[in-house]
């Protein structure tokens, strides 16, 4: 018999197995342990394992929901076995695995690893759903075309991403010259609501639900919130969003949109301090809740 321990290491949201097999489950977490092109401060493959462990001593009623989100069957796959790979091979492993729970009928959850794993996400969201949009949380607008000799780097996601399916950036506060210039140009980002946006423009957020498509799929990097509330990530950007904002730009884009799938990435777990490992496991689980016990319900 394995210890708690163990088995919260391992997946989701803790005790209740029942609930969890893949046949009954809802909800597919998909665990991407990948850090290969990670520049700063390196952690992000152990961001999963952090998670499930934090997500075993969180409670399973959600209290600002009254659900008890777990029942709708949340499986969590073995990790992908990608720690060795190029960026490329593991972008094509994430592609195929979430093609598979897409064709299963299933709602993906990838957890990172390093936030190039959306890549191959967002392509397989895409080929199963059709015409829809990204919503990319962010404190960078990872818009570089190639960074340090890769196209596939993390700070390079939402330009690939943008290949895919037309984005909406929200929450950035970093900028290179070379993004600035590629945001001028032609291309796939259907709008930027930076973090200045959302301090100074009434309208962001209904500019938010404007510029994005029916079908949504969420790709957040734990960077777009605070450092003081997320300290665990590579490149922790002041002025960051917090954790009620967060949770209001999530709830109203459940109400407004049919999301397809989301993934949640850059967690670089920090030793001594659980309290971004936390966060991101209740996260997971908010979010959870309001898309299946959302006010539109759509599943
Ligand atoms: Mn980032």
């Amino acid at each position: 018999m394995m210890s708690d321990k163990a088995v919260y290491s391992i997946r989701y949201g803790g005790a209740d197995l029942n609930y969890a097999d893949f046949e009954r489950a809802k909800v597919i977490v998909v665990p991407a342990p990948y850090e290969g092109t990670v520049t700063y401060r390196k952690g992000t493959a152990n961001g999963p394992s952090a998670i499930f462990e934090a997500s075993g001593n969180m409670e399973l009623l959600d209290e600002e929901l009254n659900t008890e989100t777990h029942k709708i069957g949340i499986h969590t796959m073995a990790p992908l076995d990608i720690a060795n790979l190029s960026a490329q091979a593991m972008i094509e492993k994430v592609h195929k695995t979430e093609k598979d729970i897409f064709a299963a009928g299933k709602f993906p959850v990838l957890v990172g690893g390093e936030h190039s794993v959306s890549i191959g996400a967002v392509k397989a969201a895409k080929e199963a759903v059709g015409e829809m949009s990204v919503l990319h949380l962010d404190a960078h607008y990872d818009l570089r075309n190639e960074y340090r000799g890769s196209k596939y780097s993390h700070a390079c996601v939402s330009r690939r991403i943008q290949e895919s399916a037309p984005v909406v950036l929200l929450g950035m506060r970093s900028l290179s010259r070379e993004e600035k210039d590629f945001l001028g140009a032609s291309n796939n980002i259907a709008r930027c609501i930076s973090a200045y946006d959302i301090l100074n423009d009434s309208l962001w957020d209904k500019k938010t639900l404007e510029a994005l498509k029916d079908k949504v799929y969420i790709s957040i990097d734990l960077d777009v919130l605070d450092p003081s509330i997320m300290p665990a990530v590579g490149t922790p950007e002041p002025g960051g969003l917090g954790w009620y904002l967060i949770l209001d730009i999530l709830k109203m884009v459940v109400q407004e949109k049919e999301i397809v799938g989301f993934d949640v990435a850059e967690l670089a777990p920090l030793e001594g301090d659980i309290t971004s490992d936390f966060l991101a496991s209740k996260l997971i689980y908010r979010l959870l809740g309001y898309i299946f016990f959302g006010k539109n319900k759509k599943r």
